[in-house]
């Protein structure tokens, strides 16, 4: 978990594989604060977009937040890396431009404690509404 370190490909915009729920607010928000630039492609996971074979083939879980990031840190080799997780492509972020990723052993370990407990419960979604989501904060979307 050191400094980013910079690719040497061109720079192309993230895909953010999104639906307006905590989960995808967050990686948004992370892509906001990061100043990456990125395109919004909506999974509406009401109709079913998420069980899409071309979306399982970025996100086997069939769960949205995902992106691809077409310009990875030259250590991921050549291509396109697809990240699925929100605290996945958290940490790739962070570790991608060297932003929000304490530099000492145990600032990384309060780091992955806090995102750890918001990363490890997913939203519940029941009729439309998200009920609940990281700390166990009830929410109403
Ligand atoms: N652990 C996953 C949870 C993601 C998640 O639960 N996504 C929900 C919406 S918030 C989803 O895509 N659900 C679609 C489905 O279950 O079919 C993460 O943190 O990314």
């Amino acid at each position: 978990m050191g400094r980013a370190r910079r690719s040497r490909r061109p720079n192309k915009p993230i895909d953010l594989y999104y639906w307006p729920t905590p989960n995808g607010w967050k990686v948004a928000i992370m892509l906001e604060e990061c100043g990456l630039e990125y395109r919004t492609i909506p999974v509406n996971i009401g109709k079913g977009d998420q069980f899409k074979p071309e979306f399982l083939a970025i996100s086997p879980n069939n769960r949205m937040p995902a992106i691809v990031d077409h310009d990875p840190l030259a250590e991921f080799g050549e291509g396109p890396l697809p990240v699925f997780e929100s605290g996945a492509i958290l940490i790739h972020l962070a570790e991608k431009t060297g932003r929000f990723m304490p530099q000492s052993r145990r600032g990384q370990k309060e780091m992955l404690e806090f995102a750890g407990g918001d990363l490890t419960v997913p939203c519940i979604v029941l009729d439309g509404e998200y009920i609940q989501s990281g700390w166990g904060t009830p929410l109403r979307g």
